[in-house]
């Protein structure tokens, strides 16, 4: 899943694709790369965001969905937690709801999501943005977020969102500590294996990477990132979420080609 911001605030491109010309051709280029999904973003949900109004988010975010959906064969999904922006856009061409907060900030998503006969994706945080950060606690963090995604996955079926349309996501970063996003990623297979439907992970340039590396930049993060992209799909992840596609699809073709070759055949 490639990720395209249009938002002059996110914390790894904020502003780079604000324009949505700048932003379509930016989604065309993920797509060449090999995304095989394009997740449109209007709002940042990075730590101490402020929020944007429904009208700015919908005028940010609709020319783009509908630009990508029509000129591309990959499916668009559309990053947001407030329902008319989600219903705009997906008139607008996209196909897939990405919401961080599962379904939680607006009482009418999951609604609209099964009416429309799209895919869900239903994300753990902890707290909202603008607060999550303020020393996040948990008891058992993988627990924790498995309960809380098996219960929201629930309230989606229970809204008529097809079984088969449904993803689960831990929120790496999302009301988190960096010691919390390392557990999940330790323990991703006891999530994959709880939630029965597939699992996203988007851990692309975040905090707890530059925490790792002793405070390297977003822009300094890619490498890092691999790590977590290529450790994640090997715990059962069916999908991740990332800045830079082409090393990503690099990286676990890799991945793959060493899982599947029988080495014990090979003279
Ligand atoms: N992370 C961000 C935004 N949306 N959606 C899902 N499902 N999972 C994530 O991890 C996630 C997300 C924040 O990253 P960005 O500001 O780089 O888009």
């Amino acid at each position: 899943m490639g990720v395209v911001n249009v938002t002059p605030d996110s914390f790894s491109d904020g502003g780079r694709y604000l324009d949505p010309d700048a932003a379509i051709r930016h989604g065309l280029a993920l797509i060449a790369e090999g995304a095989d999904v394009l997740d449109v973003g209007g709002e940042s949900t990075r730590p101490g965001a402020e929020p944007v109004t429904e009208a700015d988010e919908r005028a940010r975010v609709v020319p783009v969905v509908a630009a990508l959906a029509a000129d591309s064969t990959v499916p668009v999904s559309i990053d947001t937690t407030k329902a008319t922006v989600a219903a705009a856009a997906i008139e607008a061409g996209a196909s897939v709801v990405n919401d961080v907060s599962a379904g939680l900030a607006d009482p009418r998503m999951l609604a609209v999501v099964g009416e429309a006969g799209v895919g869900f994706v239903a994300m753990h945080m902890q707290g909202e943005p603008r607060t999550m950060q303020h020393d996040p606690h948990y008891d058992d963090v993988v627990t924790e977020v498995g309960d809380f995604l098996v219960g929201r996955l629930h309230a989606a079926r229970a809204a008529r969102i097809a079984p088969v349309a449904l993803c689960a996501d831990p929120g790496i970063g999302f009301g988190k500590t960096a010691r919390h996003n390392l557990a999940l990623l330790a323990r991703l297979s006891e999530l994959v294996d709880r939630v029965d439907v597939p699992v996203l992970v988007g851990t692309s340039r975040k905090t707890f990477i530059g925490s790792v590396l002793g405070g390297a930049s977003p822009d300094e993060r890619d490498d890092g990132t691999l790590a977590t992209v290529v450790w994640a799909i090997d715990r059962g992840a069916a999908m991740v979420r990332v800045h830079a596609v082409r090393p990503a699809v690099d990286a676990v073709r890799l991945w793959s080609d060493m899982r599947a070759i029988d080495a014990k055949a090979v003279a």
